[in-house]
Formats: structure tokens, C-alpha cells, sequence
């Protein structure tokens, strides 16, 4: 057995039994983070990043972690090395977790040598696990997945997160000059609030194309490998080398339908935005 395949073996049990947890809360209580009420947390949060945390660290001690709630505390992300690296959303969706809208996952990636080789998504609601080790395929549920392969973007249902610039004064005006230049050209636009799963629902060609700016590495680490494991394209939608550390993503089913998503955003004019001043 490979030694990423014993990583994962390791970690799935934590994960399946947390989200399992998860499924039996009641009157979730948030509170809000850096004085923000639409940046939630909840004390699930926590208790999930602690326990992966501790159970990994135990096994495994020369490991290391970047996960959303520590950073947080510590209000500071530390920087990638060519340690095996964790890299923990506890609940991606946590918005949606307190509405008890079932969109919502706990979502672990690891990297050796900066590089990812493993993501592992879990959806507790519909009991939905995304899983991909790198150049090994992805998996939903143990089923291999790929993307819908659609290259047309007329035909494309496209995952945009329009919740961030709601609130977030970097992102207002890029997300609303983007959409302006979208709306008509694609089928269809959704807003489901989890990163992770956007990017997973790409995997499986439930959608064709997920986009999101100035997100941070817990939202992508795992779901960048598992939608390029399932055949799909991921670059970073400023025109830089995708950063995991610094994620703007647009992910697609084909590299013909990301080039085209990017010919109608270059023509929007975002050269006077700073997306990468941003607050743990
Ligand atoms: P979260 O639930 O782990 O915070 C779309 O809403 C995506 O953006 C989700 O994956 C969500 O992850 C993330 N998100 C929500 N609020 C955010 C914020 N204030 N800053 C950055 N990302 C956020
Ligand atoms: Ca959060
Ligand atoms: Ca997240
Ligand atoms: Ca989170």
C-alpha cells in the first residue's frame, strides 16, 4: 500500500464519524468572527479541526497543519513547507450548517513537497464522500467520477460564489462586473456556499464550472485535486500560477470552456482590485 493511501485510510474513519456528529446537533448557536455577523463560526468548528488535529498529530508527529480555526486563533496562516502537510476546513458551508441547509462538508487536504496528493470531502446530509489521491482518479462514494466534459459555456451551469461580495468590499465590484459580462452568456448560475462541494459537484458534472476569489487554502486543498483528478482544469482566474496558498480559482469540466470563461472576464476591467488583503 502506497504511504498517501495509508494517510487516507487513517483519516477517513475521523472524518466519517464527525460528520456523523454532525447529523444529531440541534439549536446551533453561531457566533460571529472578527466582529463580522455574516463570517460565522460555531463551536462544531472547533471541536472538529481540535479532534482531526490531535488524533493526526498523535499518529503521525513530524506532520504538520494549517487548518481555518487555528489560523484564525492565531490570526496568521503558516506557510506551507515540504512537510506532509493537513490543510482542515472542519465545516466548509458553516453558514449553511447553521440553517441546517444540507450543503455543507468537512474538507481535508494534504500536501507532501508543497504538492497535493490527497483530498477527501464528506457531506453528512447526503452521506457523500469525494475522495481523490494524486493521479489515482476521483471517487464519489467509492464510484469513479469525471467531469461533465461540457465545452460549450452557453450550455454551462456555473457555480459563482455571489455570498462573499455581498460583504466583502475587495470582491464587490470584481464579482459584479463578472456576473454583468456572465449572466447572459451562461445556462445557468448557482450559489450553494460551499466552496468544497461547488468544486466536488464540478467533479461529478453535476455543474460545469465553479468560480471563487480571494478564498484561502482549507476551501481548496482538497477540492482543486479532486476536480483535476476527475479530468477537470484549474487555474487561478487573475492570470497568475494557481497559489493554494492565495486561491482565486475558476474551475471547469474542460480546459475549452475555462478559456472561454476567461476571454469574457479579461474584457472586464478588475486591474483596480487588491484581493489579496484579507483577514483570518
Ligand atoms: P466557510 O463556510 O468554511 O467559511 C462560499 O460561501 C465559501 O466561502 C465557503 O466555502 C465559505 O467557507 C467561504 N467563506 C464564507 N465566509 C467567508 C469569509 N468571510 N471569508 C472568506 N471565505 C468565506
Ligand atoms: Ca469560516
Ligand atoms: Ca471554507
Ligand atoms: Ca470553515
Amino acid at each position: 500500500m502506497s504511504e498517501v493511501q495509508s494517510y487516507m485510510d487513517f483519516v477517513l474513519p475521523l472524518v466519517l464519524e464527525s460528520g456523523k456528529e454532525l447529523l444529531t446537533v440541534k439549536n446551533i448557536i453561531s457566533e460571529a468572527k472578527n466582529g463580522n455577523d455574516w463570517d460565522v463560526v460555531t463551536i462544531y468548528d472547533r471541536k472538529i479541526e481540535n479532534l482531526l488535529i490531535d488524533k493526526i498529530k498523535m499518529k503521525y508527529k513530524d506532520h504538520k497543519f494549517i487548518g481555518e480555526e487555528e489560523s484564525a486563533a492565531k490570526n496568521t496562516i503558516s506557510t506551507l513547507t515540504d512537510s506532509p502537510t493537513w490543510i482542515i476546513d472542519p465545516i466548509d458551508g458553516t453558514a449553511n450548517f447553521v440553517k441546517q441547509m444540507p450543503i455543507t462538508c468537512i474538507s481535508i487536504g494534504l500536501t507532501i513537497n508543497r504538492e497535493q496528493v490527497l483530498g477527501l470531502i464528506y457531506n453528512p446530509y447526503m452521506d457523500e464522500l469525494f475522495t481523490a489521491l494524486r493521479g489515482q482518479g476521483a471517487y464519489l462514494n467509492g464510484n469513479r467520477i469525471t467531469t461533465s466534459g461540457e465545452t460549450k459555456i452557453n450550455k454551462c451551469i456555473f457555480n459563482y460564489e455571489l455570498s462573499l461580495a455581498a460583504h466583502d468590499g475587495r470582491l464587490r465590484e470584481l464579482y459584479m462586473s463578472r456576473l454583468t459580462a456572465l449572466i447572459d452568456v451562461v445556462s445557468g448560475i448557482r450559489s450553494y456556499g460551499s466552496a468544497a462541494l461547488g468544486l466536488c459537484y464540478v467533479a461529478c458534472g453535476r455543474i460545469d464550472a465553479y468560480q471563487c476569489d480571494g478564498l484561502y487554502p482549507w476551501d481548496a486543498a482538497a477540492g482543486t485535486l479532486i476536480v483535476r483528478e476527475a479530468g477537470g482544469y484549474v487555474i487561478d482566474s487573475s492570470g497568475k500560477p494557481f497559489d493554494l496558498m492565495n486561491p482565486n480559482f475558476l474551475a471547469t469540466s474542460t480546459e475549452t470552456l475555462s478559456q472561454q470563461f476567461m476571454s469574457i472576464e479579461r474584457s472586464v476591467d478588475v486591474s483596480r482590485l487588491n484581493i489579496n488583503e484579507k483577514t483570518v
